[in-house]
């Protein structure tokens, strides 16, 4: 599932450029039974498989001793906090991160407690195990590393930096079919352009997501 997100153009850079590591590892390799299994029935019944805490803590403490710097332990589940823009600035600014992506919906408990890592979620939706989220978090967190983006693909402007989503951008050509660029963005004047995209910023931001206007500094 990683490998398409790794060879993408600026995850393989930045690990070509060694900005970032990363290394992969089975929990299932952590399995004690010949099935290779990670995952057993809830106590006290109910749907679902839950993950078995022996595999995850043994690949956990495996993978910490793979290198002498203490990760941050992240545990990925639909019951975390939500990953926003800000978490991702925080993140950034670690020197070693653990990931952890369970199959289906749950961690046994004692996953929670005794890892002690914080627990994390993409979304309000519910994905059919954490690899995805992971996948979201290390997109997220790399390209913010100085040196993994390009000039091109600066994030200075982008939604969310500054609480507001990015106003309307335009490209070549200048009129296609009967739509115009605005003559504002062509009038050369730099102040107006920036005051434009602002008001256009707050605009976008209170119609589709009213709930940043609300805690929103701007
Ligand atoms: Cl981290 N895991 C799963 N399974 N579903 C999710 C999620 C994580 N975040 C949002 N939905």
């Amino acid at each position: 599932m990683f490998e398409s997100l790794l060879n993408c153009s600026i995850l393989k850079r930045a690990q070509e450029k060694d900005i970032i590591r990363i290394v992969l590892t089975n929990i299932r390799d952590f399995a004690t039974d010949s099935y290779r299994k990670v995952d057993d029935k809830p106590y006290g019944g109910g749907p679902g498989m839950v993950m078995m805490p022996g595999p995850v803590f043994d690949c956990a403490e495996h993978v910490q001793k793979l290198s002498p710097e203490k990760g941050r332990g992240i545990l990925l589940t639909p019951q975390g906090q939500k990953f926003t823009q800000a978490k991702a600035v925080e993140l950034s600014k670690e020197n070693r991160l653990i990931l952890i992506a369970g199959k289906y919906e749950g961690f046994d408990e004692r996953i929670r407690i005794g890892l002690g890592a914080e627990q994390v979620s993409v979304g309000d939706y519910v994905l059919n195990g954490g690899e995805l989220a992971a996948m979201v978090i290390i997109d997220t967190v790399v390209r913010l590393l100085p040196g993994a983006l390009g000039d091109e693909d600066s994030p200075r402007d982008e939604s969310f930096s500054n609480g507001l989503l990015e106003y309307p951008q335009y490209t070549k050509p200048e009129a296609f079919r009967n739509m115009k660029v605005p003559d504002i963005l062509l009038s050369g004047n730099h102040a107006k352009i920036a005051q434009w995209r602002h008001q256009q910023a707050i605009e976008r931001t209170k119609k589709n997501r009213p709930d940043l206007i609300k805690n929103n500094k701007f």
